[in-house]
């Protein structure tokens, strides 16, 4: 009796050669294999084997919907390493494409960063293509939010053209608290990974290349993780040397006016014809020069849901509702406006030679929206520019200073006074600009940090 009588027929009969480049955990495991004709997933009926990842095999089956069902799947014949390995490269070659990113601002940085955006483009398509699950760690405001958008549509957007059965399943982002990767965000990411066939790829974003992350890099790199970084923010050379690849304009004379959810559009541009907006949304966000326009509404209500951490398809889905966007927008300046009001019943200001030092007790602000920043911005904003204010927004965990240009040419340096406060007590960590910079305060230690700011004000005399 003929064998197809009892099977339905199927349109196309596959016969290749293949790499096995992931598989599922079940004990008659479906492989995920790289070929010359693309990445299939092959799931297995008729056949009983259970191959590792990374190794050759002869394969045998038929299409259907979207899959290989194997007739038969057997270990490759013997070849050395190196031929099998040049072919696999081949393989991948061939699925790989890159054209010249958008340049979306006239930016010589961005100009001379363009082969960078295109070698980091063929970094991660390789990385789809070989089925690597990816691990997404973004910063909470709209730039670091924007940027992942743009890296979920990367991935997107290539396994659909590539017909890449990359499932959505290892693609997970997660979205910071801080921009800071801590030892404690890696111990939580490392603990799933058994949930994974193959290690992930950490890609951070907008957050990750300073010296308060070196630690977290480190285990990472100890792990055998590989990590892939975008970021805008001034670098320490020793967290960058951690990662595998690394977009950064500070490494091709450029600066942080560049943000990371601008270099994320230039990256997806290099495949795809990435929507824009994100990218403006981030130049506002992120207050870059570059930014023509700074009235969208849009990177004002990504920071007033971000308190919820929205997943980012609930970003997107928002991003992509007009009605929504009016809704919110509404809710969060009524927000600001009250948190506004509050914090101006409760400042006291000194003034110490010729300084304005305005201090907010932020501890009244339960809110998660607007932020303690924000707020302390707020309150400095309605002071005004014009004069030599200083204003520290403080609670028992934190101090946040804003410095008018003013008070900066009477001495007043808040980076410069987060160095000496340093030398004096213990601080958890802290820096920033000359006018803008924050310090977290370790336990009961803001009476001193306090003493020692007024301290610093009274010596700017002489
Ligand atoms: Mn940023």
């Amino acid at each position: 009796m003929p064998i197809w009588v009892n099977k339905p027929l199927y349109l196309n009969f596959f016969s290749m050669e293949a790499k096995i480049v992931y598989k599922s955990f079940a004990s008659n495991p479906d492989y995920f294999v790289l070929s010359g004709k693309g990445v299939f997933r092959v799931v297995q009926e008729d056949t009983q084997s259970d191959y590792e990842i990374g190794e050759f095999v002869e394969l045998e089956g038929k299409e259907k919907g979207g899959a290989i069902y194997a007739e038969s799947i057997e270990m490759a014949a013997e070849e050395n390493e190196k031929t099998l390995d040049k072919k696999a490269t081949a393989w991948k070659a061939s699925l790989v494409e890159v054209s010249e990113p958008g340049n979306f601002v006239d930016s010589p940085t961005l100009k001379a960063m363009a082969p960078v955006f295109k070698e980091a483009s063929m970094f991660l398509q390789e990385k789809i293509i070989e089925m690597t699950p990816f691990w997404v760690r973004f910063d909470e405001d709209a730039d670091g939010i924007t940027s992942a958008l743009y890296l979920k549509g990367f991935v997107e957007h290539f396994v659909r053209t590539k017909k890449i059965p990359y499932p959505e399943s290892l693609f997970q982002a997660f979205q910071a608290e801080a921009p800071i990767f801590e030892e404690k965000h890696f111990k939580n990411l490392h603990e799933n990974v058994d949930n994974y066939a193959k290690k992930p790829l950490i890609v951070l974003l907008d957050h990750g290349g300073n010296e308060e992350s070196i630690s977290a890099l480190s285990d990472a790199k100890k792990e055998g993780y590989e990590l892939f970084l975008v970021d805008h923010h001034p670098p320490n050379m020793e967290a960058i040397s951690k990662f595998d690849f690394t977009v950064q304009p500070f490494l091709h004379g450029g600066d942080s006016t560049l943000p990371t959810g601008l270099l994320t559009y230039e990256l997806a541009s290099t495949i795809m014809p990435a929507e824009k907006k994100y990218a403006k949304f981030a130049m506002q966000g992120d207050k870059s020069p570059y930014a023509k326009e700074t009235n969208y509404k849009e990177p004002v209500v990504i920071d007033y849901i971000s308190t919820e951490k929205p997943s980012l398809k609930q970003y997107e889905s928002m991003l992509h509702d007009q009605e929504k966007i009016d809704f919110l927008y509404a809710k969060s300046m009524a927000a600001r406006r009250k948190a506004a009001e509050e914090a101006k019943k409760r400042a006291v200001t000194d003034e110490i030679n010729g300084l304005k030092l305005t201090w907010l007790d932020l501890s009244f602000h339960t809110a998660k929206y607007p932020p303690k920043g924000g707020v302390t911005q707020g309150l400095h904003e309605a002071l005004g520019e014009g004069e030599a204010n200083v204003t520290i927004g403080f609670d028992k965990e934190r101090l946040i200073f804003r410095v008018t240009g003013k008070a900066e040419a009477l001495g007043f340096k808040a980076n410069e006074l987060i160095d000496s406060l340093k030398k004096v007590m213990p601080i958890a960590s802290g820096g920033g600009h000359p006018r803008a910079a924050s310090v977290r305060l370790k336990p009961k230690t803001l009476e001193k940090a306090r003493e020692e700011i007024e301290g610093y004000v009274k010596r700017l005399r002489w």
